[in-house]
C-alpha cells in the first residue's frame, strides 16, 4: 500500500541557479515557489475565500473586477503544455549511478571512469505510441532515457528497451510515427500497432523486420520497468585520457531478470489498472523496493571501418550478439525517489541526444545525427522557448556560465555587461577550456565523400538479424510472436496488408510465416530466409534458475476464519527477499486472530489477477465458491503463475478447477520453510512455463 503522504503546500529553500551540487543527491524540489500558512493571489495578497465568486448580490451576475477569479481560471486554462510527439506516455524517478571504474580504460568522462563516484540521474521510462493519458501496458517499445547530472555538464542515455529501431535513417521518423499513431481520420486506434498504417509501412519499409518483430515478441510487453532491459541503440565513440577511441555499444541489465506480461495481462491491465507499470514503480520505490539496473558496454575497435565481424555498427538495425561480444559491466543505476510533481519533473524533463560530456561522442549513424538536430528542437515547441534548461528537473549540476541571454521565461538575473567574447569589460571571462581543462574537444574524426542520398549497400540486409533473434528464443517465446503477429494483422482490413507483411515474414522464418498465415487464413508465401551462423541464446528472456523476487507481489486469499499466524510467516520470507505480501479478502476491513492482525488490502471486487506474481490460499479459508474468487485463481493458474494453497486452501484451488498435481500448483500443510523456499523458487523463476502448452497453444503446433 502507498504510503500516506504528508501534507505540504509551503515552505520553500532558496535555490541556486545550477540546483544542487554533483555529489550531493538532495531533492532539487526546493525550488517550489510555495511559502507562508496563507492562501493568497500569485502576487500573495491573501484571500479570504476562493469557494465563491465576487458578484452583485448572491443571486447576481459575476464581477469582472474579481480578479482572484481571473487569475485562478486563466492559470487553470494554461495548465496544459503539448506532450511529447511520441513518449508522451512516461513516468520517472530519482536515483544514483554509482560507477565500477571498469570503464577507464575506454572513457575520461569522470562519471564512468572513476571507481565509486556517486551521480545524481533522472530515468524517465515511456511508451511510444500512445498519448498520455494511455494505458501503460500497450504492446509497443519502451523508452529508457536517463539524465545523469555529472560534474561536467548532463550526459543524457535516451535508449530503449529494445536495442534495434525501425529505420536506418532519421529521415524517415515522422513516416514511421505518422503510420503508428492513431488514423488521422477517426484518431482510432489508440496506443497500439494493431491497424492497417502501420502494416502497410512496415510491410513497405522493411528494414523495419527486426523491430518489429522485437515489439511483437514478450519484450513488447514487459512485467514492469524494473525487469525491462535498456539499450543506446547507436553505436557510440569512447574516447579514453589518452586519446584512444573504442566504439561501444550501451545495456542497461535490469538486476530483477528480464520479464513481461502475458498477453491477456496486458489487455487486462490496460482496463482494470491503466498506470500499472507507474503504479508499480511508485509503489515498489516507496516501498523500499529500488529499481536497480547495471549499465554495461560491449567494446569494439574503432579501426576506421565502423564494422565489426560484418556486422555494421552505424546500421541501428543491427544488433552485436552478446556471445560475439560480451557485456562488460561498468556501474549500477539505483532508482531509489519518486518525484515530488509529475509535471515539475516527469512532464518537464527535457532529454536530448546532444547533451554529451567529454569522453562520449557520437558516430555517423544516420538515425543518431536526425536526433541530435531533433531533441533541442521539439523542447522549443513543448517548453516554449529557449531556456528549458534553467527549469529544476533539466538544471545541470555542473557550474553554468554559458553567455546565453533573454528569451521566453528567462528565470535567471543574469549579472555583467558583457555577454560575449572576446570582450575586455569583463576581463575576457568566461574561459574557454582545453580538453586538459575538461573543454568538450570531438576527436579529429576524419569525413570525407561525395554529398549523396544514399546507404552503404550493407543497409539493405533486412532480414538475417530478424531471424536470428526469432530463431535465439525458446519455443515458449516464438509462440508468443506468432500470436502477436496473428492478433496484430488480424487486425488489419487491407486484405493486401496482410500478404504483402507475410511475404515479409516468409524471407525470416518459413515456419513463422506458415503459422501467422495459417491463423489468418491466407496462403503462405515462399521466401528466402538466411540461416544464422550461430544463434544468440542471450536474446531469450526465458529463465532456468530462480532469480530474484524483490518487487514481486503475493497474493494471499483469506478471511476471518484463516490461518492469521500462517500468513505472518509467508510474510516474513518473501518480505526479507524484498517482495511485499497483500491479503485479499471478501470484503475490506481487518482480520484478527489472538495476537495477529492483517489489513485486507483488497476485495474480491477490488482485486484482479495482475497485480500479483503468485496467488496463495491460505488454511481455514471458506469455501464460498465465489465466481470472482474462482475467476481470480483461474486467470493466475491460465497466466502461467505459481498457485499454492496450505493446509485447508488446497480444497479452494481445487473447486476453481485447479489439479492439485499441476505444475506450478504448490501445496503444504504449513508456511514452513520447505513451502516458502518452493513459493520463492517458483516466482524466481517468473512463470511456469510448462502450463503454457496446456492453456495457450496455438492451433498449429510451435516451431520448436
Ligand atoms: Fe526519440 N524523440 N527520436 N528515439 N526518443 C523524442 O524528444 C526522435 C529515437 C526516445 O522520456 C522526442 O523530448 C527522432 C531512437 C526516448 O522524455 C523527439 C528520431 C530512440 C524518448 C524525438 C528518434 C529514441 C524520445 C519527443 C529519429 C532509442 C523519450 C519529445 C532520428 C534509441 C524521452 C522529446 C523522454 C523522445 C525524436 C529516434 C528514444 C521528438 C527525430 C532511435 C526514450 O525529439
Amino acid at each position: 500500500m502507498p504510503v500516506p503522504r504528508k501534507p505540504d503546500q509551503s515552505a520553500p529553500k532558496p535555490t541556486s541557479p545550477t540546483g544542487v551540487t554533483a555529489d550531493s543527491t538532495e531533492p532539487i524540489s526546493d525550488a517550489r515557489a510555495q511559502a507562508g500558512e496563507y492562501l493568497t493571489t500569485a502576487q500573495g495578497v491573501r484571500l479570504p475565500d476562493t469557494d465563491h465568486s465576487l458578484k452583485a448580490g448572491s443571486r447576481g451576475p459575476t464581477l469582472l473586477e474579481d480578479f482572484h477569479l481571473r487569475e485562478k481560471i486563466t492559470h487553470f486554462d494554461h495548465e496544459r503544455i503539448p506532450e511529447r510527439v511520441v513518449h508522451a506516455r512516461g513516468a520517472a524517478a530519482h536515483g544514483v549511478f554509482e560507477s565500477y571504474g571498469t570503464a577507464k580504460s575506454v572513457t575520461k568522462a569522470g562519471f564512468l571512469a572513476e571507481k565509486g563516484r556517486k551521480t545524481p540521474v533522472f530515468t524517465r521510462f515511456s511508451t511510444v505510441l500512445g498519448s498520455r493519458g494511455s494505458a501503460d501496458t500497450v504492446r509497443d517499445t519502451r523508452g529508457f532515457a536517463v539524465k545523469f547530472y555529472t560534474d561536467e555538464g548532463t550526459f543524457d542515455l535516451v535508449g530503449n528497451n529494445i536495442p534495434v529501431f525501425f529505420i536506418q535513417d532519421g529521415i524517415k521518423f515522422p513516416d514511421v510515427i505518422h503510420a503508428g499513431k492513431p488514423h488521422p481520420d477517426r484518431e482510432i486506434p489508440q496506443a497500439q500497432s494493431a491497424h492497417d498504417t502501420f502494416w502497410d509501412f512496415v510491410s513497405l519499409h522493411t528494414e523495419a523486420t527486426h523491430h518489429v518483430l522485437w515489439n511483437m515478441s514478450d519484450r513488447g510487453i514487459p512485467r514492469s520497468f524494473r525487469t525491462m532491459e535498456g539499450f543506446g541503440v547507436h553505436t557510440f565513440r569512447l574516447v579514453n585520457a589518452a586519446g584512444e577511441t573504442s566504439l561501444v555499444k550501451f545495456h542497461w541489465k535490469p538486476v530483477a531478470g528480464v520479464h513481461s506480461l502475458v498477453w491477456e495481462e496486458a489487455q487486462i491491465a490496460a482496463g482494470v489498472d491503466p498506470d500499472f507499470h507507474r503504479r508499480d514503480m511508485a509503489d515498489g520505490i516507496e516501498a523500499g523496493a529500488f529499481l536497480e539496473y547495471e549499465l554495461g558496454v560491449q567494446v569494439m575497435a574503432d579501426d576506421g571501418t565502423d564494422t565489426f565481424e560484418g556486422i555494421d555498427l552505424l546500421d541501428p538495425t543491427k544488433i552485436v550478439p552478446e556471445e560475439l561480444v560480451p557485456v562488460q559491466l561498468i556501474g549500477k543505476l539505483t532508482l531509489d525517489r519518486n518525484p515530488t510533481n509529475y509535471f515539475a519533473e516527469t512532464e518537464q524533463v527535457a532529454f536530448h541526444t546532444g547533451h554529451l560530456v567529454p569522453g562520449i561522442e557520437v558516430t555517423n549513424d544516420p538515425l543518431m545525427q536526425a536526433r541530435l538536430f531533433s531533441y533541442l528542437d521539439t523542447q522549443l515547441t513543448r517548453l516554449g522557448g529557449p531556456n528549458f534548461s534553467q527549469l529544476p528537473i533539466n538544471r545541470p549540476h555542473a557550474p553554468v556560465n554559458d553567455l546565453l541571454r533573454d528569451g521566453m521565461h528567462q528565470t535567471a538575473i543574469h549579472t555583467g555587461s558583457a555577454p560575449y567574447l572576446p570582450n575586455s569589460i569583463d576581463g575576457g571571462e568566461p574561459l574557454v577550456a582545453s580538453a586538459e581543462e575538461g573543454g568538450y574537444v570531438q576527436i579529429a574524426r576524419p569525413i570525407e565523400g561525395a554529398v549523396v542520398r544514399a546507404n552503404p549497400a550493407s543497409f539493405d540486409d533486412h532480414f538475417s538479424q530478424a531471424t536470428l533473434f526469432y530463431r535465439s528464443l525458446s519455443g515458449i517465446e516464438q509462440v508468443h510472436i506468432i500470436e502477436a503477429l496473428t492478433f496484430e494483422l488480424g487486425k488489419c482490413y487491407e486484405q493486401a496488408i496482410k500478404e504483402r507483411e507475410l511475404q515479409v515474414l516468409a524471407n525470416v522464418d518459413a515456419d513463422l510465416c506458415a503459422q501467422v498465415a495459417a491463423g489468418l487464413g491466407l496462403p503462405t508465401p515462399e521466401g528466402t530466409p538466411v540461416e544464422p551462423a550461430q544463434l544468440s541464446p542471450a536474446l531469450s528472456q526465458v529463465v532456468t534458475t530462480p532469480g530474484p523476487i524483490a518487487g514481486r507481489k503475493v497474493g494471499v486469499i483469506a478471511d476471518a476464519a484463516s490461518d492469521l499466524a500462517g500468513i505472518a510467516t509467508l510474510r516474513k520470507s518473501v518480505e526479507k527477499l524484498g517482495a511485499t505480501l497483500h491479503v485479499i479478502a471478501p470484503v475490506g476491513g481487518t482480520l484478527t486472530s489472538g495476537s495477529h492482525t492483517e489489513i485486507i488490502e483488497r476485495t474480491l471486487l477490488t482485486v484482479r489477477s495482475i497485480e500479483f506474481d503468485a496467488l496463495v490460499v491460505a488454511d481455514g479459508t471458506t469455501p464460498t465458491g465465489d465466481i470472482k474468487l474462482v475467476l481470480l485463481l483461474q486467470e493466475a493458474y491460465r497466466h502461467c503463475k505459481p498457485v499454492a494453497a496450505w493446509g485447508s486452501g488446497a480444497g479452494i484451488l481445487q473447486s476453481a478447477g485447479i489439479a492439485p498435481d499441476g505444475a506450478g500448483v504448490l501445496l503444504a500443510d504449513s508456511t514452513g520453510k520447505a513451502f516458502t523456499d518452493e513459493l520463492t523458487t517458483a516466482l524466481g523463476l517468473h512463470r511456469v512455463w510448462e502450463r503454457a502448452t496446456l492453456v495457450m497453444a496455438p492451433a498449429v503446433p510451435p516451431a520448436r
